[in-house]
C-alpha cells in the first residue's frame, strides 16, 4: 500500500530576492553608537535603554535637550541609491536624524532634517532636494516601537512607516556639501512643524541600517517583517521569521512563500507557496505546493514520515519498531453475543467457503493487497470471528449432549432387551 503522494516539480535555478539584505553600514545602538559594519559613531551623552525585544541596554535614550550621535562623515554622502532604516519610539518630538555641512552647533550651515517628529508628533522627512517641503507621515509619537525607512533612487525618494508606504517626492536628491550626519538631533530652520535651531529627539532609537539599494515597497515589507521579530538575516537566507513563516536553513522557505509555515534544513520547502507546512530535513518540501502537511525526510521527493494535519492522517514511508501501540476503536463486536445476532448455520458457512475462500466479513486477499490491513479493525474482525467460533462450539456441545443422552437411552433398552432375550431363553 502507498499513501504518499508529494506533489512536487523540478527547476534547475535557484532564484533570490534582488534585495541583499546585507547592510554597507549598521549600527545596533546597544546602549553606545558602536558599527557593526562599517565605522563606529561618536556618542554624545545619549544613554542605554530597553529595545523593542525587552533587552534593557539593546536601544540608545535621547533626553530631548542636547543628546546626539554622530555618524561617520559622508556615511551616505552622495550616494545613490541608498536606503537608511531606523527603529524610534517616543511620546515627544525631536530629530531622528539629520545631516549638515556644518557641526551641531553652526546654525548657518546647511542642513536637512532627514526624518524627525514634529512639534505635531508627525513623522516628516527626506533626503534634500532643493526645497524644505518634506515628506508628511502620519502622527507617531504614541510610545510605540516604529520602524522608519527613507530610500532613494538616481532620481526620487520614498518614505515608509513600519513597512507601510507613506509618500514620495520625484525631484532628483543630492546633498550639496552636507557630509556630516547625526541621529538624535536635526537642524530644522525654515522647516515645517518645527522649531528653529537644533531639534533635538526625546525618545529611543535603535538598529540603523544602510543599504547601497534601492528598496521597493516589497523590499521593505520584507525588510520591516524581519526586523520587528528581531531575526538578522545572514549568509543569504539562512534564518526567516516573520509573523506568520520561520524558517532555519540556507534558501529554506525562499523565495516563494505562503503563510504559517515552519521549516528547517538547507532548500526545505525552496520555492514552496502552500501555508501550514511544517518540513525537516535536507530539501524537504522544495519546488512543492502543498499545504498542511508534516514531512520529514532527507531529499525532495519521498518522505519518510508525511502527515496531514487537515485530514488528521500521519504516515510513515517504511517499517515502524516500537515498544507499544495501542489503537483508538469503536466497534468492538460484543454484538456476537446478543441474541439476535444471526449466525451463519456451518452448512450455510460452508456453503460460503466453498464459494468465497475466506471467512465472512473478512477481507479477501485482494483488498489487503490493495487497500493495506486496518489494524482495529482486523482485530475486531478476527475477534468476531473467534465469538462466533465459540457460538459454533457451544451448539455442537449441546448436539453432543443430547447425542450422549440418546445413546444412554438406547443402551438401556439394549440392555432391557437383552434381559428378556435371556428369560425366554431359559
Ligand atoms: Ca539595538
Amino acid at each position: 500500500m502507498r499513501r504518499f503522494t508529494l506533489l512536487a516539480t523540478l527547476i534547475s535555478s535557484f532564484l533570490v530576492s534582488a534585495f541583499s539584505q546585507d547592510p554597507v553600514a549598521s549600527w545596533p545602538l546597544d546602549g553606545d553608537a558602536m558599527a557593526e559594519v562599517g565605522d563606529d559613531g561618536t556618542l554624545h551623552g545619549a544613554v542605554p535603554a530597553t529595545d523593542r525585544y525587552n533587552n534593557p541596554t539593546g536601544a540608545l535614550a535621547f533626553d530631548g535637550i542636547d543628546d546626539y550621535v554622530r555618524l561617520p562623515d559622508s556615511v551616505f554622502y552622495q550616494k545613490k541609491p541608498f536606503t537608511i532604516s531606523i527603529w524610534f519610539k517616543t511620546t515627544n518630538e525631536g530629530g531622528i536624524m539629520g545631516y549638515s555641512s556644518g557641526p551641531p552647533t553652526n546654525i548657518s550651515a546647511n542642513h536637512v532634517g532627514q526624518l524627525y517628529i514634529g512639534n505635531s508628533g508627525a513623522l516628516h522627512g527626506k533626503y534634500w532636494d532643493n526645497v524644505t517641503d518634506p515628506i508628511n507621515g502620519p502622527v507617531v509619537n504614541d510610545g510605540q516601537w516604529h520602524q522608519v525607512v527613507l530610500t532613494r533612487d538616481i532620481q526620487g525618494q520614498d518614505l515608509y512607516l513600519d513597512g507601510t508606504y507613506v509618500g514620495s517626492r520625484s525631484a532628483a536628491t543630492f546633498d550639496l556639501n552636507m557630509a556630516r550626519s547625526y541621529i538624535g538631533t536635526a537642524l530644522t530652520d525654515n522647516w515645517i512643524d518645527s522649531p528653529d535651531g537644533f531639534f533635538y529627539f526625546e525618545g529611543c532609537l535603535d538598529d540603523l541600517n544602510m543599504y547601497n539599494e534601492y528598496l521597493t515597497q516589497e523590499d521593505v515589507t520584507d525588510l520591516y517583517q524581519r526586523e520587528i521579530i528581531g531575526i538578522v538575516v545572514q549568509d543569504s537566507f539562512c534564518i526567516y521569521c516573520d509573523a506568520s513563516n520561520t524558517s532555519v536553513g540556507f534558501n529554506a522557505l525562499s523565495p516563494e512563500r505562503g503563510y504559517g509555515n515552519t521549516v528547517i534544513g538547507a532548500f526545505a520547502g525552496h520555492n514552496s507557496s502552500g501555508t501550514g507546512n511544517v518540513f525537516m530535513g535536507h530539501k524537504v518540501g522544495a519546488q512543492s505546493d502543498v499545504s498542511n502537511q508534516l514531512m520529514i525526510g532527507n531529499g525532495e521527493f519521498s518522505p519518510l514520515v508525511l502527515g496531514d494535519f487537515e485530514a488528521r492522517t500521519f504516515g510513515v514511508d517504511g517499517e515502524i519498531i516500537t515498544r507499544e501501540i495501542t489503537v483508538d476503536y469503536d466497534n468492538w463486536p460484543d454484538y456476537v453475543f446478543s441474541p439476535n445476532y444471526e449466525l451463519l448455520s456451518l452448512r450455510e458457512l460452508e456453503k460460503f467457503l466453498d464459494e468465497n475462500h475466506h471467512l465472512p466479513g473478512v477481507p479477501s486477499q485482494d483488498e489487503i493487497h490493495a487497500d493495506g490491513i486496518n489494524l482495529g479493525e482486523m482485530d475486531a474482525t478476527l475477534l468476531q470471528k473467534i465469538e462466533e467460533l465459540t457460538l459454533y462450539m457451544i451448539e455442537l456441545r449441546k448436539e453432543n449432549e443430547d447425542l450422549k443422552i440418546q445413546h444412554q437411552e438406547m443402551q438401556g433398552r439394549y440392555h432391557e432387551m437383552e434381559e428378556r432375550l435371556r428369560k425366554l431363553e431359559e
